[in-house]
């Protein structure tokens, strides 16, 4: 584990590198300015090179960074992180069995509002209702913690904030135009490229936290996903932001979707969301549709209307309105 608040030696000499780029950095140099011995600039270098950094070293004149990583390591993050407080605090794992699981055990303690939680791969990543969600190295899984001011009923606009954030961001890095499906889908071309899953821990009627879980599909390969879903609940087809070919780093997309999310945060505390409701809308794959939905003990079919300020979908249905809060759409 990684994490944003220790292996400060670590990023000291990352630091140093990407400030000295045209150049070699002696060993030397690298262990006065960081009160090291060789051998521990050395350790670390290996170290570094290990976590996807290519530093090219040569006897007499020093260390070199050729190329920095593609892992989302804390420290790379916080890099040029716009937010004020989502993302402060970051745990970067290689592997874990869900990152919901282990922001789940931090949540309670107050400090770590805003605290990311960051995976390479997953073993057990969930959906919702249990599902499972398949997270191989190559995608972006990550959780959010938060502790908010308000009413529980306002955590059920956090499925439509999370995945408008997340859009706005895939636009302007990769400047992809997805689309959002009610409630808490990302899509490209009609098939999922993200998902959102929300744990709520609520204490005499006040949220104590929630725990948001995304997952991107960044750079996977979707025809193996499909084979082992194929099957299973809300199932349409799985894409990929970047294709096999294609090579981006994915930090700029992390931090965009934090800055974006913090933002669109702040306005649900100030109850401003008419703004939110009009951007998801204009995203929307949903709204002025003819939809089915499948609900926890019934199908229900009619024309998507809106969705109200509480995230809930407006069925028309038989001349009737209807309000869902959760379901899937088929
Ligand atoms: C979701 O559930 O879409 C929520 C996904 C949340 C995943 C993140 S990853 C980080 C964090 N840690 C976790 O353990 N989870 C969160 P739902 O709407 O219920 O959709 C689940 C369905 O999506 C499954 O039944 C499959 O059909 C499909 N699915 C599974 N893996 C997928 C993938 N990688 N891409 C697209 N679809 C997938």
């Amino acid at each position: 584990m990684y994490t944003s608040f220790d292996n400060t030696s670590l990023v000291k000499i990352v630091t140093l590198l990407k400030s000295h780029k045209s150049e070699y950095l002696s060993g030397q140099d690298l262990s006065d300015s960081l009160m090291l011995s060789r051998a521990a600039v050395w350790k670390h270098v290996k170290k570094l090179q290990s976590l996807g950094y290519k530093i090219d070293s040569k006897p007499k004149s020093g260390y070199k960074l050729i190329k920095t990583t593609d892992l989302l390591l804390p420290w790379e993050i916080s890099e040029d992180l716009q937010t004020k407080f989502l993302g402060k605090r970051i745990y970067y794992f290689d592997t874990l069995d869900s990152t919901q699981n282990f922001a789940i055990e931090l949540a309670s303690k107050k400090i770590e509002s805003g605290t990311l939680v960051i995976s390479e791969k997953q073993t057990h990543g969930r959906g919702r209702l249990d599902r499972k969600w398949i997270s191989p190295s190559g995608g972006i899984w990550l959780s959010l913690i938060l502790h908010p001011e308000f009413e529980i009923s306002v955590s059920t606009l956090f499925p439509l904030i999370t995945s408008l954030a997340l859009a706005i961001a895939i636009e302007k890095i990769l400047k992809i135009k997805p689309k959002l499906k009610w409630p808490n889908d990302v899509t490209v071309g009609d098939k999922k490229v993200a998902g959102i899953l929300i744990d709520a821990s609520i204490e005499s009627g006040k949220i104590d936290y929630l725990v948001l879980g995304i997952g991107i599909n960044f750079k996977i390969n979707p025809i193996e996903i499909e084979k082992m879903i194929k099957h299973t609940a809300n199932y349409y087809g799985v894409t990929t932001l970047l294709k096999k070919n294609e090579n981006m780093n994915p930090i700029k997309l992390v931090q965009r979707f934090l800055l974006e999310l913090e933002k669109l945060y702040q306005l649900s505390l100030k109850k401003d969301l008419k703004h939110i409701m009009q951007e998801w809308t204009k995203r929307s794959s949903t709204i002025g549709k003819s939809i089915s939905i499948k609900l926890p003990d019934e199908k229900l079919s009619g024309k998507a209307l809106r969705i109200d300020d509480d995230g809930a979908l407006v069925i028309s249905n038989k001349g009737k309105t209807r309000r869902v809060i959760v379901g899937d759409i088929g």
